[in-house]
């Protein structure tokens, strides 16, 4: 991985593309989150724009040069979470605004709302502590109006925010694998209101609550219950108005009720609305929203005095250990993704826009189901899944361990009431989660009557959450995300609590192999049959710079992720009592502490960190979308490269198609390849590449149409001997120890694995695949980010006890680059979700050597360790004139140890 200068250039790019808009597509909603339609009873308006930020432990930093200007949303750790430097900034931030207050506010509430804010803030306005809150994942309001100048010159009001992401032990999350980010990360809007209003929710919500109780295709009732405030020092007799409207506008349903509030007092308000007969009902494939308005008039006068509106979606949902998940009064298999809320180059800040795109994407796909992981998302995601059907769940951060102590049981619980307040009104959400693999990180393992009482707090904790769960809101779900330790979780009592059971299932990533996973599903059939079960989690990396022929566990390929999503996804189609498989992870997201093949991220995604879809995603769109579909799955792989057949001169390699068809035809420059079923949604071909461009077609035929999908395929052919004429000699990329190929985007070079020396063309004599030993999990090579590069995969990867590498290229002029990196040696942190103890000291290996190129000795006592350090990319360049038959010859000549070489780059010059 590289430095924090690289980056900065990107991300101010995509922050201006943001702001020119090329990321706005055409997207309207009815509630759209946080912010309501303006009416005159109430103003909601954003305070993003011009905050001042610094860094440090104390606001009294007042160097100008130190406060920085910057837009909400912001996150500290957008760059720092990708550089070498392990760790992120965890500490204080301040942000700082001066607004003028409209004067006509006077006579109104005001407060701010904050979206979010990492991990905890508190607000001053005019130099007073005007409030503060804890957790990183729901909005709160600020009450501001005691604190506000509303008058002539003087109605500029600071407003200055502390945000803090230290470690707090009290509060959630302690440890996960994502990126604990700082800052005011989410919108901030200035709300004024009238006096009288529905209150200013202390759990950030907008005091009004939404149930459909009883819903059928005949009929459906609602209820609305809800809070206002009164902030006159009179009392009020008020009526509550709440109309129901289609999305024509028509009105379907009225309610009025009277509500008399004491001066300086809250009150409660329940309704009934008179039912809807024939609802038109919510679904997926029919994401039908109605719209209520519920506002508050003066009893006296008729004047409006406040008014909301909110979503409303008609449809009855249930749970059923056989059948699964039942959608208004049918099986309905749910199948999605969980997302992450940072993107390339923002960290968490990100606009509404691609919060909303994710979710286009994911109804693109076909998919039907989000679980909202790991914590309660931006406003617009829900808001985004009611307007596209995607059916969804919620939970809070509540991940790996608990801290026992009442503070976190009680952070933990506000936590929770935030979430369901704030998210009641979604008719997207059908569960909410309390836990995620809360058991991963074992306690006091040593202390066997100790770890049983950190396992009763556990137990109790969620039972807690759950009944209130079904107390606040008794129409929905409950659920908890288990890691795939049956026996732990059922002994600690947590699969008995829940409604549904989910299990984060790994096998064939991980550790064990892919077929464990069906057995794991009967499993729970067999022993726990009344408990409703989903696969809450399943994945495995795809680095989309890495691609292989030979797929296998954790090489990071493209094909080895897709063949597992292939896999799993058919298991669970085939069995009706699995409810949900919900995919890890939408999209790549950043986890500091990995380090991999892309360190700092986990690449679990079906979309990379700037959402551009990965093979898998296209599996998915043609199992799970009803039109035809066909798609040549590895259609990013623009470039490719291979080695020519001795005789034909052509390179045969493997192409994939994903489709919904039951067969398709492949045709190469025009000519058929060969038609072929499609076995659970795929099919490949031997394709015999040429060199240059190579236009593929692929097509299928169902009920008098003709579907396809089409691409060039630019193929560079390495010649079997390197002096065929056939081909001219250009260049060569390898990867020693490895049997992957690796694609440079920056470059656009793609590297090959290596091959044992052939007379006439080129490779490796001696020595063998680096491989860690005692490592069960990598099939080789490392898996420790290297420092000084973005191209770890060319690092992570060498063969050890090299003798020689001879390539036997025609005369001319060459550039040669030898890429080297030391990967033993030094302690290594552990990866909990390795499941094994990939924590280790490993021992380090000292070696001196010297390579010589054609005799000549180029790198004398050449010690990496020493010199650079470990797991640190070196590379060395020389030119080199062959001016006779014999090519180039690399002799590596042990001094110390044994001699490495991780990747050779050979460039014809002339
Ligand atoms: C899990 C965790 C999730 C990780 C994922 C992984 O089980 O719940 O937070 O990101 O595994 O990729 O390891
Ligand atoms: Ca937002």
């Amino acid at each position: 991985m590289r430095t924090k200068a690289d980056l900065i250039s990107d991300v101010s790019i995509l922050k201006r593309k943001i702001r020119a808009g090329l990321f706005s597509g055409v997207f309207l909603l009815a509630g759209s989150g946080f912010a309501q339609a303006q009416s005159p009873a109430r103003t909601v308006i954003s305070i993003n724009d011009h905050w001042q930020f610094h860094k440090g432990r104390s606001s009294e930093d007042t160097l100008q040069d130190k406060w920085q200007m910057v837009q909400v949303p912001h996150t500290w750790n957008a760059l720092d979470v990708m550089d070498d430097a392990p760790g992120y900034y965890r500490g204080v931030g301040w942000y700082k605004k001066r607004i003028a207050v409209n004067p006509s506010f006077r006579d109104r509430d005001v407060a701010l709302y904050f979206e979010g804010a990492g991990q905890e803030a508190e607000v001053f306005i005019n130099g007073k502590k005007a409030g503060s809150h804890k957790g990183g994942y729901t909005g709160f309001f600020i009450p501001a109006t005691a604190y506000l100048q509303f008058d002539g010159k003087d109605n500029i009001n600071e407003i200055l925010v502390k945000v803090d992401n230290s470690y707090n032990e009290n509060l959630p999350p302690l440890s996960a694998d994502f990126t604990f980010y700082g800052g005011l990360y989410r919108d901030v809007y200035l709300v004024a209101a009238d006096a009288v209003h529905f209150s200013f929710d202390a759990k950030g919500s907008q005091s009004v609550f939404i149930t459909t109780p009883l819903v059928s295709a005949g009929k459906a009732t609602i209820e609305v219950k809800g809070d206002v405030s009164n902030k006159s020092s009179a009392l009020r007799k008020l009526s509550i108005v709440t109309v129901l409207k289609d999305k024509k506008g028509n009105q379907v349903s009225l309610q009025q009720a009277k509500l008399t509030v004491e001066p300086g007092k809250d009150a409660s308000f329940r309704q009934q609305m008179p039912a809807v007969r024939q609802p038109r009902l919510w679904s997926p494939e029919d994401p039908f929203l109605y719209t209520l308005s519920i506002s508050i008039t003066d009893a006296a006068t008729g004047e409006k005095l406040d008014e909301l509106t909110q979503p409303v979606g008609f449809r009855w949902f249930s749970f059923d250990g056989a059948t699964g998940f039942h959608l208004n009064g049918k099986p309905y298999k749910l199948v999605g993704a969980s997302r992450h809320q940072d993107y390339k180059g923002l960290g968490n800040a990100v606009p509404d826009e691609l919060a909303r795109k994710d979710m286009q994407h994911l109804k693109k796909m076909g998919g039907n189901f989000l679980r909202v992981a790991h914590y309660p998302q931006d406003p617009s995601i829900l808001a985004a899944c009611d307007e596209l059907g995607i059916l969804t769940s919620v939970e809070i951060p509540l991940v790996n361990e608990i801290t026992e102590s009442e503070e976190f049981y009680r952070n933990s619980l506000d936590m929770q009431m935030e979430m369901i307040r704030q998210n009641f009104n979604h008719p997207s959400v059908v569960m909410w989660c309390h836990m995620n693999e809360i058991l991963l990180q074992g306690r006091y393992n040593n202390d066997k009557p100790r770890q049983q009482v950190y396992l009763k707090s556990i137990e109790k904790l969620a039972q807690k959450m759950d009944s209130i769960a079904r107390k606040t809101d008794p129409y929905r779900g409950t659920m908890i995300a288990h890691h795939g330790d049956f026996e732990k979780y059922r002994q600690a009592g947590l699969t008995a609590i829940t409604d549904v059971v989910g299990w984060n299932l790994y096998s064939g990533w991980y550790g064990g192999k892919m077929e464990d996973f069906p057995s794991f599903l009967e499993r729970h059939h067999r022993e726990l049959p009344n408990k409703v079960l989903v696969v809450s989690e399943y994945g495995a990396d795809a680095d989309p710079r890495i691609r292989s022929f030979k797929p296998i566990k954790f090489d990071k390929s493209v094909e080895y992720t897709t063949r597992f999503h292939q896999y799993y996804i058919y298991e669970m189609l085939k069995r009706p009592f699995v409810a949900g498989a919900m995919i890890w992870n939408l999209a790549d997201f950043n986890s500091e502490t990995r380090g991999e093949t892309m360190p700092h991220m986990n690449n679990k995604g079906l979309l990379t960190a700037d959402r551009i879809a990965k093979d898998p995603y296209y599996l998915y769109q043609a199992v799970l979308t009803k039109e035809p579909f066909i798609k040549i799955t590895s259609s990013s792989w623009i470039e490719r490269t291979g080695i020519a057949d001795s005789s034909t001169g052509l390179c045969v390699q493997p192409l994939q198609v994903t489709s919904n068809l039951d067969s398709v035809e492949l045709l190469l420059n025009g000519k058929i390849i060969g038609k072929n079923a499609v076995v659970e949604s795929l099919t490949a071909w031997s394709v015999p590449f040429a060199d240059g461009k190579n236009k593929i077609l692929t097509k299928g035929y169902k009920e008098g149409k003709w579907y396809s999908d089409e691409m060039d395929i630019n193929f560079t052919m390495i010649p079997y001997s390197l002096k065929d004429e056939r081909y001219p000699f250009r260049q060569l990329n390898v990867l020693l120890g490895a049997d992957r190929y690796y694609i440079d985007q920056n470059r656009k070079q793609v590297w090959i694995p290596d091959q044992p020396y052939r007379a006439g063309a080129w490779g490796s004599l001696g020595g063998k695949v680096f491989k860690l030993t005692g490592n069960t999990r990598l099939p080789y090579g490392s898996d420790r980010a290297i420092a000084a590069t973005d191209d770890d995969p060319l690092y992570q990867t060498q063969q050890t006890g090299i003798e020689q590498y001879k390539l036997d290229v025609p005369q001319g002029t060459y550039e040669l680059t030898l890429h080297f990196a030391e990967l033993q040696g030094g302690a290594v942190k552990g990866l909990v979700y390795n499941l094994e103890n990939s924590a280790r000291t490993e021992d380090s290996t000292s070696r001196i050597f010297t390579v010589l190129i054609n005799d000549q000795p180029v790198l004398e006592n050449f010690d990496i360790a020493k010199q650079y350090g470990v797991a640190t990319a070196v590379s060395k360049k020389a030119r080199i004139d062959v001016k006779d038959e014999k090519g180039i010859t690399l002799v590596f000549k042990a001094i110390k140890g044994e001699p490495v070489l991780n990747a050779l780059q050979v460039v014809k010059m002339d």
